[in-house]
């Protein structure tokens, strides 16, 4: 190995200055970066096992504040910076506020957000509490929150940064260019959780740019999953009153629903929806088989591969990403829950080698 191949000194960038070339920044703006992006794309051998596809999970949890969100939130914040805004507002099911918060942090912006009135996890309410932004619960759900946001950007002087603010998506599809630099090429699948669609249109423009100036040769088609009780776009209606365990997507009336209809055509896509109780089973498969932890609404990838593998519509030797979108730190209460609905404890036992290794099951091996 060669002394530069032994360095450990280059140090990943953040995406703005990684992609400088392929992102709408001059040297004007103010680069706002906690380092996001560069995130791992895992090989996952349970999953190909399992399905006869090449699985490889883009494990977005390893972002800085967690989520996939700060691939555009460095650049919603950035570019709001050179525009010389001073207080940036969001509408939050929880982990666009955790970014927003700690990114205005980071510039020295003021940040507000709106979230649904007790319907957020409690890793991401503890993020933008320690970032310090004005946090209001809204007594409504997310889709009431985000009309607020809209409207208040609209008429007073703060800065939108959810991903009806174009900046977002253009950082977010970064993570296409990632898994086609680690790939070689596109995969022939690529799957995400969907609540605003707002990742799903990011990937499907990543993709398109790609193959436009010839990085890869193919656009994957583009899978997209919803939980069941707030399922919008598979059922092609608004949903007032969206419900399931994964708070994150639990959304009605989706932002980027029109862009997504798009990317869905072109891609030969497919938008399904999944139970809870599959969300969960799925969420425990990736922690247990493949060493992943994720939040609920992060699993669906895994369900939705699982689905569709039964339906038959994933050939043998398909290469397939996977994107789980948050770490399961976030709200890591679905870990200690058992499918019954109790409650996982530890064993708890004395301060004894030989009662605990009975309490394993463990013979002492023989002198
Ligand atoms: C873990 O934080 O909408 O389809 O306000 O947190 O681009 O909306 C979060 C969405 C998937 C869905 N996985 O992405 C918010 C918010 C996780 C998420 C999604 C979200 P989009």
């Amino acid at each position: 190995m060669s002394a530069e191949e032994k360095s450990t000194s280059r140090q990943w960038r953040g995406v703005i200055r990684e992609y400088a070339d392929r992102l709408d920044v001059t040297d004007a703006t103010p680069i706002v970066t906690l380092g996001e992006g560069g995130t791992p794309l895992i090989p996952a051998p349970a999953l190909s096992a399992r399905t006869g596809a090449k699985v490889y999970v883009k494990y977005e949890g390893m972002n800085p504040t967690a989520s996939f969100k700060d691939r555009g939130m460095t650049m919603a914040i950035s570019k709001a910076a050179e525009h010389g805004a001073k207080a940036v507002i969001c509408a939050s099911t929880g982990n666009t506020s955790a970014s927003a918060a700690a990114y205005a942090a980071y510039a020295g912006l003021t940040s507000v957000v709106l979230v649904p009135d007790g319907n957020i996890a409690m890793g991401k309410l503890s993020q933008a509490v320690a970032h310090n932004a004005e946090i209001l619960q809204v007594k409504g759900n997310f889709d009431d929150c985000l009309d607020i946001a809209r409207d208040l950007a609209d008429n007073y002087p703060v800065h939108l940064v959810n991903s009806v603010n174009p900046d977002r998506i253009a950082g977010q599809k970064t993570a296409a260019f990632e898994v086609v630099e680690a790939l070689g090429d596109a995969p022939d699948f690529h799957i995400v959780p969907v609540g605003n669609a707002g990742n799903y249109t990011a990937y499907f423009r990543g993709y398109s740019e790609d193959l436009a100036v010839g990085n890869s040769t193919k656009l994957p088609r583009m899978f997209g999953f919803q939980a069941a009780g707030s399922a919008p776009i598979v059922r092609g209606e608004v949903v007032r009153n969206p419900d399931t365990i994964a708070s994150a997507i639990r959304i009605g009336n989706p932002a980027s629903w029109a862009l997504a209809l798009d990317a869905h055509k072109t891609s030969d896509g497919y938008f399904g929806a999944i139970s809870d109780t599959l969300i969960l089973e799925a969420h425990r498969l990736l922690s247990t088989e493949v060493g992943i932890f994720v939040e609920p609404a992060s699993a669906i990838s895994v369900a939705g591969l699982l689905e569709r593998s039964a339906a038959g519509a994933i050939p043998a030797g398909a290469t397939v990403v996977l994107t789980v979108t948050g770490h399961g730190l976030k709200d890591p209460q679905w870990a200690l829950r058992r499918a019954d609905g109790s409650t996982v404890a530890p064993t708890v036992v004395p301060v004894d080698t030989a009662e605990i290794a009975a309490v394993l099951g463990l013979q002492k091996v023989p002198a």
